[in-house]
């Protein structure tokens, strides 16, 4: 097997020895051989979260999608309006699998739509902010939604559209909530810039502002999954049966209220490191919630996280409960494990998406055998590959400087530690990571390859030299590795299957790619290149 004689320096080079000096040094730095951590126990450096160099393929979006579509679009009932040109509106219309289950049939759910302003030349020339007032008027008279989100796309920063003081005219006129987010497509150099500017919106005009708990001895947050193929609807179902409360999601199946109170949860809980890490540390800082990472990707992983939850709480009843939850769920996994196991065992897969699906995912391809080569975040930060330690050694550039990072002060009414210092200290010194996160590298074999930010030409050759059993990306990237002959599973949104999370989705999950990794239909592709390497517009003209 190629993979067997293929040392990965050889690899690494490979990769880049078509690029230009400049280029291939650059590529060079994100491109990481895994080793095992020093003495300090630090990895390897990867350069990350910077511009991705012009005249190569990306796979990365833009800090709008980031802001309205990942953060924002899976709530259902705060109307979010898109300022700017259609094509912006349009291409952030639910086309990601988020799904949600309002209370009622006439409680209100807004996803389904897609509200914006339409600006033309005109705009451009003479300012949008007339038009955009009149478009929150009109969907006001239309939805009377509790409160409206305005998303920004890159003219509104360029023409200098005051969003924000729409925003609050429109709060006083309409005496809703109403507030601005300022992420033009351009800031940032992905859609990791939009997080950031979601989270500090969502975190300064709506979490805090309703008191009042809901029932539960065993309340958290869980930060940073969205819902996709109906992933938060399984651990809903988990949490529900270890008796733990879940006050809010960020922001799968969400709603405007559950943010409102998250304030009051006693714990928060983080799926994706990446895309909410900031909110976890403002509400620590500002209201004393301590965080813990999570994986409910995986049922061994979905099994550790509920222990980790029951560790914190530290309640011998809900200890035994998680217990027994994940006793009764973990003997279906088992058999299901056991079924495909004999033939997914040793097959390789090689996984590029976001922010951290390409470390979660890790974790079920582990459970039933498959080993991963290859894999690396679309825009990940440092402390995504390497682990939190290495947060104070980041450099901060123009880029990253240009996203606010809000002053977090304890709120002088509503800020309770949780627990006493002395408590926290003993359960860390029990193992309980609070506030850390070990990073893709640490859950990696040695000798893998790290590359951050793939582009679309390095995908081409590692297929060409490894062979990989499954390949994991997004819609961009999967006819083209399939014309290679290898099966494409997309984890951005499961290819309108899943659910993947927690225990359930763990089977389903083995069962699809049992099903892809083995089927032979993909040893008869010949793709078209291999045919005729010729363009198809000369082809056809001899
Ligand atoms: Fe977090 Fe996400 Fe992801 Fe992400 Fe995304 Fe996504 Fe993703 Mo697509 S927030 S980093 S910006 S887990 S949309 S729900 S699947 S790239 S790996």
């Amino acid at each position: 097997m190629a993979t067997e004689t293929l040392r990965p320096e050889d690899a690494k080079r490979a990769l880049t020895e078509a690029y230009p000096t400049k280029a291939a040094r650059k590529r060079a730095k994100q491109i990481v051989v895994n080793a095992p951590p020093d003495a300090e126990g630090f990895r390897p450096p990867i350069l990350s979260n910077t511009r991705t160099t012009p005249g190569v393929i990306t796979q990365r979006g833009c800090s709008y999608a980031g802001c309205k579509g990942v953060i924002l679009g899976p709530v259902r009932d705060i109307l979010t309006i898109t300022h700017g040109p259609v094509g912006c509106g349009f291409y952030s219309w639910l086309t990601r699998r988020n799904q949600t289950r309002p209370p009622s049939e006439d409680a209100p759910n807004y996803m389904p739509y897609a509200l914006m302003t339409d600006m033309q030349e005109n705009d451009i020339v003479f300012g949008g902010e007339k038009k955009l007032r009149k478009a929150i008027r009109e969907a006001y008279e239309i939805f009377r939604p509790k409160a409206i989100a305005i998303a920004a796309t890159c003219p509104v920063g360029l023409i200098g559209d005051d969003i924000h003081a729409v925003a609050r005219d429109m709060k006083e006129e309409l005496g809703i909530n109403v507030f601005a987010f300022s992420c033009e497509g351009y800031k940032g150099v992905s859609q990791s810039a939009g997080h950031h500017i979601a989270n500090n919106g969502i975190f300064e005009h709506v979490v805090g502002t309703r008191d009042e708990p809901p029932g539960g001895k065993f309340r958290i947050n869980l930060l940073g999954e969205y819902n996709i193929g109906g992933d938060a609807f399984e651990i809903e179902r988990i949490l529900e049966l270890c008796g733990i409360t879940l006050v809010s999601t960020f922001s799968g199946n969400a709603s405007y209220d559950q943010f409102a109170r998250a304030h009051t949860a006693d714990l928060n809980a983080v799926m994706c490191h990446r895309s909410i890490n900031y909110m976890a540390e403002m509400t620590e800082e500002k209201y004393g919630i301590p965080w813990i990472k999570v994986n409910f990707i995986g049922a061994e992983a979905t099994a550790k996280s509920l222990r980790k939850i029951a560790q914190y709480f530290g309640d011998p009843d809900l200890v035994e409960r998680v217990e027994q939850v994940t006793a009764d769920e973990m003997s279906r996994v088992r058999a299901v494990i056991d079924e495909v196991r004999p033939r997914t065992e040793g097959k390789t897969a090689m996984l590029f998406v976001g922010g951290s699906r390409a470390h979660h995912y890790q974790e079920l391809f582990r459970e039933i055998g498959m080993r991963t080569v290859a894999a690396g975040y679309e825009f990940g930060h440092r402390d995504d590959y390497e682990g939190r330690k290495v947060l104070p050694f980041i450099k901060i550039d123009a880029d990253s400087r240009n996203i606010e990072e809000l002053d977090v002060e304890p709120d002088p009414e509503r800020y309770r530690p949780r627990k006493p210092p002395e408590e926290l200290e003993a359960l860390r010194a029990q193992g309980l990571d609070l506030g850390e996160y070990e990073g893709l590298m640490a859950d990696m074999e040695e000798g893998s390859l790290v590359i951050d930010d793939i582009t679309h030409y390095e995908t081409e050759r590692l297929i060409e030299l490894y062979r990989p059993d499954v390949f994991c990306a997004g819609i961009k990237e999967k006819y083209v590795i399939q014309k290679h002959g290898i099966p494409m599973k997309q984890l951005h949104n499961y290819d309108y299957h899943g659910p993947y999370a927690g225990f359930r989705g763990a089977v389903r999950f083995y069962r699809e790619i049992d099903r892809m990794a083995s089927t032979r239909i993909w040893r008869h592709v010949t793709p078209p290149w291999a045919q005729d390497p010729r363009p198809e517009t000369l082809r056809q003209a001899s």
